[in-house]
């Protein structure tokens, strides 16, 4: 630990407490000012905050602090996503009850956080896993059930056989379950789901005016969602009397198909196995699919494996008998589960048809090198090119026959255009315990009943066996499970999953505005006031599923009219991560750099100083203990230069000189600096930098006797810094003779006429070589640097008695004298 710069201890505790009491964060709905809803992403209350967390907060505190000073009434809660694994995995192995180490872990985080001086409206704080809280995330599902967008249907699951329990996709490592390394399989079951492809076209159309979000994340965003616009296609089975429907995005190869492969799961295969002839081997190929985890099997390295169903269908367009063939890598749950398969111009066709030696048909050929045959080939042909072996579509460009023969085949009814999306329904059923309880009975009489919203919560109850025996914990809870029906009032069973965190973070903003309602989730009146989010901020790891599901169900209260707005966060910043000897920090990685010791060996301010300087906030950034030091020796220097030399400055001189001038001139272009970067993408490090540069120059005056200027300098390097070092910014403001808070002082303006550079340095030389510098006003004349030049006394000296013959001037940088 180095030598104490400043007592920082003393000032960060005053100012925290300070700014509590006079309620700088709290939020008062009736002012009259204009509203910013400046967020966070809550945390999950892992139980502590390391520094790239700490990232998080610390930018979303500068925001809040730098709009407070312009003027906005700020809204800036916090608040925990407090449901979820890790709690429960803890407890299962054997720690305590997940309520409870939540609990503690909201506790030591909120320590930390005002440790920081992240300010936040704590009057407004929510905690998911609390009942005042779910009771409302079950509302919301009631919201989707009551309108048919919340269903069940079986799904299959990754199961680990031996753990006896459903893993989420992460707890699945290369096949095997994480904790006890067992062949992880598929199991079917009962659950339910939230119908958000109902909405998938509208989520995909508003990202557009999304105008404030980066680009990247609105890319992830479409690309999950994935839209595919193609042609449904039928194929008859041949001798069966049905069709098989597949979806192309390449119709333009339909004369290429030359065989279909259908999933496993294909409802169809059921009545076309029964007269194949080898139903054995069928259903056994469909049994080991079925039995490898979804991940693995549909894995890019995953190997392509298929077999013929001994069924043929016909190609609709040249009544060709192709062999039907089924194969591991076909996705039910993608456009219809059925694909026609075009080996010359798809590879993944090319590599199965060349396993299972398949004729190869090409259909498109190449123009720059013609006639490409298909048994030739060591690849398929994917490119773009001219139409072959395509009957009445031969010699088009292969993009134009595409329109074509779509046009062609709807009119003959052998297909129909389609839309098909990647995404799929929201699968919000957990066969877990710590988690918002489903609100659903099942009645032998009334079916599925939801819970009456007079009836909620639906509690979640304290004692329970945590062993996992197959089914959600709950299940083994006899006075939960038994109910009586809402509808008949007799004997009834509960549904015992509970919800996926994901529903409780999809609304948490909006409960903000009015946590303590208890009439309803939010207030209408108030979140149409106060939202869209003005600045949601954020990990890049949540730029696809939370934000896609907080979009759906902001877009299903709007169109329920709970709400007025479609939209929930205007703007959107993602932080990068804080790396640490070249790895995202991690317990198990061992490099997990803690704030709390930076905090007591320099200071919360220096940390923040430190956090927000590292680099552009929205890259990754390597921590570097030793930087550390650099931010905290800076705040050393600011220290010094206020509360010694600043606090009695008084300007000596009459007039401003030159130095003043050029000092007056830098402070205004800082301002500018500083406001342009915390207006557009929250450059925090460039702000900084230009701040420290203004630092350094009015170090300097005061070594020089440059003081006209410099308590105005030192008072804007104190607000311009407020936002970054809150405290010792409050504790230096008070010093230079101020009243607290320096967040009740609107942050400085600039004059831009004066961030022009007023004087220019000014080589003079004679004959070619340097003589002299002068001095010269921006903005004067040739003549008059000439003049200025020649009535230099050092020039003049130099010159004696000689006379310039001509006095050439470079605008801006010198002038040459020719004697
Ligand atoms: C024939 C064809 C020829 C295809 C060709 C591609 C290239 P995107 O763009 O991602 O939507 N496909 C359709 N359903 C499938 C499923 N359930 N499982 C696996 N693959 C499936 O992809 C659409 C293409 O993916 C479709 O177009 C189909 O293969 C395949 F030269 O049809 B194509
Ligand atoms: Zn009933």
């Amino acid at each position: 630990m180095s030598e104490k710069l400043y007592p920082f201890d003393d000032i960060e505790k005053k100012w925290q407490d300070y700014w509590l009491k006079m309620g700088l964060f709290r939020m008062d709905p009736k002012d009259a000012r204009e509203k910013y809803y400046c967020l966070v992403m809550f945390p999950y209350p892992s139980g502590k905050l390391h520094v790239g967390h700490g990232r998080n907060y610390i930018i979303g505190d500068a925001i809040a602090r730098y709009k407070i000073m312009k003027g906005y009434n700020v809204l800036s809660p916090m608040g925990w996503d407090a449901f979820g694994l890790p709690a429960e995995n803890a407890a299962i192995k054997g720690g305590v009850h997940p309520k409870e180490s939540t609990l503690n872990n909201i506790a030591a985080m909120k320590r930390q956080l005002s440790r920081w001086g992240a300010g936040y409206d704590w009057k407004r704080e929510i905690t998911s896993c609390l009942p005042d809280y779910y009771k409302w995330t079950q509302w919301i599902f009631l919201e989707l059930f009551n309108k048919g967008l919340a269903y069940k249907k079986k799904a299959s699951v990754n199961w680990c056989p031996s753990c006896n329990t459903v893993l989420a996709n992460e707890q699945v490592v290369g096949g095997l379950c994480e904790r006890c390394d067992s062949r992880v399989v598929d199991k079917d079951l009962e659950q339910w789901f939230f119908k958000i492809t109902d909405y998938a076209q509208k989520l995909l159309d508003d990202l557009a005016g999304l105008a404030s979000w980066p680009e990247r994340v609105k890319t992830m965003q479409a690309n999950w969602i994935g839209r595919s616009a193609g042609i449904n296609i039928d194929f008859p089975v041949d001798g069966a009397g049905f069709n098989i429907t597949c979806f192309t995005t390449r119709v333009d190869t339909i004369f290429g198909a030359t065989y279909m492969v259908i999933a496993p799961e294909h409802p169809d295969l059921a009545r076309l196995v029964e007269n194949s002839g080898k139903k054995e081997e069928i259903l056994e190929f469909i049994a080991s699919a079925r039995a490898e985890s979804r991940v693995s099997r549909f894995a890019d390295e995953a190997e392509k494996k298929g077999i013929f169903t001994g069924h043929y269908v016909i190609n609709p367009v040249n009544k060709k008998r192709i062999p039907l063939w089924m194969a591991n890598y076909v996705l039910m749950e993608y456009g219809t589960g059925a694909v026609m398969a075009v080996p010359a111009h798809d590879q993944r066709d090319f590599d199965f048809a060349r396993k299972y030696h398949l004729e190869v048909k090409v259909v498109i050929d190449n123009p720059l090198a013609p006639g490409i045959a298909g048994k030739d080939m060591n690849a398929a042909y994917v490119e773009d090119g001219v139409m072959v072996n395509s009957g009445q579509f031969n010699a088009l460009p292969n993009k134009a026959a595409a329109v074509k023969i779509a046009d062609w085949m709807e009119a003959e009814g052998m297909g129909r255009r389609s839309v098909h999306y990647k995404l799929r329904d929201w699968l919000i059923s957990r066969q877990r315990y710590w988690g918002a309880p489903i609100p659903i009975v099942y009645c032998s009489k009334c079916g599925i009943v939801a819970v009456p919203k007079k009836d909620l919560p639906v509690l979640l109850p304290d004692k329970v066996e945590f062993k996992p025996y197959g089914e959600s914990p709950l299940a083994g809870i006899k006075d939960f499970v038994n109910t009586k029906c809402p509808k008949c009032g007799g004997n009834a069973r509960r549904e015992v999953d509970t919800m996926d965190t994901f529903v409780d973070s999809s609304w948490y903003f909006l409960r903000y505005l009015s946590p303590k309602n208890e009439e309803g989730a939010f207030d209408k009146d108030i979140v149409d006031r106060w939202l869209p989010v003005d600045q949601y901020i954020g990990g890049v790891e949540h730029a696809i599923l939370h934000l896609l599901y907080s979009r759906f169900i902001t877009k299903v209260l709007a169109d329920l009219g709970h709400i007025g707005f479609k939209e929930p966060f205007k703007a959107l910043f993602t932080q990068g991560m804080i790396i640490k000897d070249g790895a995202k920090m991690s317990k198990s990685k061992g490099n997990v750099v803690s704030p709390d010791e930076l905090v007591i060996n320099y200071g919360a301010d220096t940390v923040r100083l430190y956090t927000l300087f590292i680099g552009p906030p929205e890259k990754d950034a390597e921590w570097n203990d030793r930087a550390v030091e650099g931010a905290y020796r800076f705040l050393g220097r600011l220290w010094k230069l206020v509360s010694q030399t600043g606090a009695g400055i008084a300007p000596v001189k009459n007039n401003p000189g030159p130095g003043d001038k050029r000092l007056e001139c830098k402070m205004h272009q800082t301002i500018k600096k500083v406001t342009k970067d915390m207006e557009v993408d929250f450059k925090f490090n460039t702000a900084i930098s230009a701040v420290m540069e203004l630092a350094n120059d009015a170090h300097f005056a005061v070594e020089n006797g440059d003081t006209y200027y410099f308590k105005d300098v030192i008072t804007s390097i104190v607000l311009l810094l407020s936002p970054f070092v809150p405290h010792i910014a409050e504790e230096l403001w008070q010093r230079l003779g101020n009243r607290p808070s320096v967040f009740n002082h609107p942050w400085p303006v600039f004059d831009d006429s004066k961030t022009r550079e007023e004087t220019l340095t000014i080589a003079v030389m004679i004959n070619g070589k340097l003589r002299s510098k002068i001095e010269i006003n921006d903005t004067a004349s040739e003549d008059q640097v000439g003049a200025a030049a020649l009535a230099d006394s050092k020039i003049g000296r130099c010159m004696g008695s000689a006379c310039a013959k001509k006095v050439i001037v470079v605008a801006k940088k010198l002038v040459n004298i020719v004697i």
